[in-house]
């Protein structure tokens, strides 16, 4: 097996967390490359649920070794809430089964309250994220003035690196009219979770080369969608950071050319969290159903996700953003007993028909799309394991995605369980 991305290609919960597990079987290790603990992975195995935000999703299974790549911001306490979770599901996390970049950016409380500020103020700006400090600390990050992890191991020169931080936000605290951050309050916090994240400080990047030259397999695990990226997303719509498959290279200190495979995920609908353009989205009882039948809530937030009919044109996108060259398509069972199913083939804007989404927000916005109308099915596709059980009809539409969308069906996911997966190809 080469060693495999995996990016959402759409935005977000196609159900990554599920393929990575099930992929995970045949790698060593499961490398996560951006993002943080916005992201929210649901894993099933044997009837127990998991629910892994900034751990990679092959840690819950023996001998496996998971990297926080360097392209990964970090809350410390929020890693040492999610490992004392996972123990309390007997699964054990030490530093031989994690290891996290040392030049990895940290998250900090300050960072959660400036999101929270954001996105409630009424100045029209708000993204929906999911409040856990994302973009403020890739700001900073990006600003040359983060705290990374590597920074917690050195008592001395801490103090003035959160005094160069304190003085981009404490201005910005003046601004809101809130009181001024104290700087030796961050430091004695940090100094206090230290001993609980420096165990799994590595030169991952290292470790990384000597398992790609010793021929361990490596599995890169993309958090959110490649339509949430910050240059190929739905600007200003999207998270902070690079989540189309190039960003597993840097993300993680690899080269491109350690990476032999991409595979996209996608749902055999989509759904989208927070604000912004979603061309397919249902406003009415199909859309309704589609939600409550999916369990469609976020993982992290528990907000309702919206949903709608599959974007042939959008992953078509994605899989080019991403080079993407099988998709994993997931949750066909949620598909079941519907009439008719719906496709969008492409979108009108202004009375001419166009094969992308434009990168201009107000043209996202104007998009209308174009429908191509599809036999459902009515025999149930729950459970499914082999490409013989389907009915003729999800053949069909699992045949008609492949044409539009320009790549390969891999892999076909019936159920949230890592065994009621169908290998296509
Ligand atoms: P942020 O918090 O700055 O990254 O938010 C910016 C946008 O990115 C979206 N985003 C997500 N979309 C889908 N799933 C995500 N993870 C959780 C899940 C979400 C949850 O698995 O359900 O629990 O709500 C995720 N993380 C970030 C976000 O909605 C904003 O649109
Ligand atoms: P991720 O963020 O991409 O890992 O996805 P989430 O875990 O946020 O959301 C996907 C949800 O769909 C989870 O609750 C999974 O257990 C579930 N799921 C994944 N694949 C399937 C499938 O094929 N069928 C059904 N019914 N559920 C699935
Ligand atoms: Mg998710």
């Amino acid at each position: 097996m080469a060693n495999v991305v995996v990016v959402g290609a759409q935005w977000g919960d196609e159900g990554k967390g599920k393929i990575v597990d099930w992929l995970s079987e045949q790698a060593d290790v499961v490398v996560r490359f951006q993002g943080g603990h916005n992201a929210g992975h649901t894993l099933v195995i044997g009837g127990e649920t998991y629910k892994l935000s900034l751990l990679p999703s092959g840690v819950v299974r023996p001998g496996k070794r998971g990297i926080i790549g360097n392209g990964v911001v970090l809350d410390p306490q929020a890693l040492v809430d999610e490992i004392e979770r996972l123990a309390a599901q007997g699964v054990t996390i030490t530093a031989d089964n994690l290891g996290i970049a040392e030049n990895v950016s940290l998250i900090l409380p300050l960072h959660r309250e400036l999101d929270s500020l954001r996105e409630n103020s009424n100045a029209g700006t708000r993204i929906g994220t999911t409040r856990r400090g994302i973009g403020p600390a890739y700001e900073d990050k990006a600003g040359r003035r983060a705290i990374r992890l590597a920074d917690l191991a050195d008592p001395e020169s801490l103090p003035g690196k959160v005094e160069r931080l304190l003085s981009h936000h404490n201005a910005l605290r003046r601004g809101f009219g809130l009181p001024e951050y104290d700087a030796a309050t961050i430091v004695s916090e940090l100094l206090a979770l230290a001993p609980k994240v420096l165990p799994y400080i590595d030169t991952t990047w290292r470790t990384l080369d000597a398992d790609r030259r010793a021929g361990r397999r490596i599995l890169f695990e993309g958090a959110q969608g490649a339509l949430l990226d910050v240059d190929h997303g739905t600007y200003p719509f999207v998270t902070s950071s690079h989540t189309v498959a190039g960003q597993a290279a840097a993300g993680s200190g690899l080269g491109p050319g350690a990476i032999g495979y991409v595979l996209g995920i996608a749902k055999a609908y989509t759904t989208r969290v927070g604000e912004g353009p979603f061309p397919t989205e249902l406003f009415d009882e199909t859309g309704e159903l589609i939600g409550q039948r999916g369990r469609e809530f976020g993982v992290v937030t528990g907000r309702k996700r919206r949903c709608g009919w599959f974007d042939a044109t959008l992953v078509r996108q994605t899989v080019s953003t991403s080079g993407i060259n099988g998709i994993a398509l997931t949750k066909l069972d949620i598909l079941d007993g519907f009439e008719e199913l719906k496709i969008g083939v492409g979108y009108e804007l202004d009375g001419q028909i166009i094969d992308y989404l434009p990168a201009n927000q107000a043209l996202q916005a104007r998009v209308k799309p174009v429908y191509e109308t599809i036999k459902g099915w009515s025999a149930s596709t729950a459970g499914a394991r082999s490409w013989a059980d389907l009915p003729a009809e999800a053949i069909k539409y699992v045949r008609r995605i492949e044409e539009l969308i320009g790549a390969p069906v891999a892999l076909l996911s019936t159920s949230p369980e890592r065994d009621d997966t169908i290998l296509v190809h």
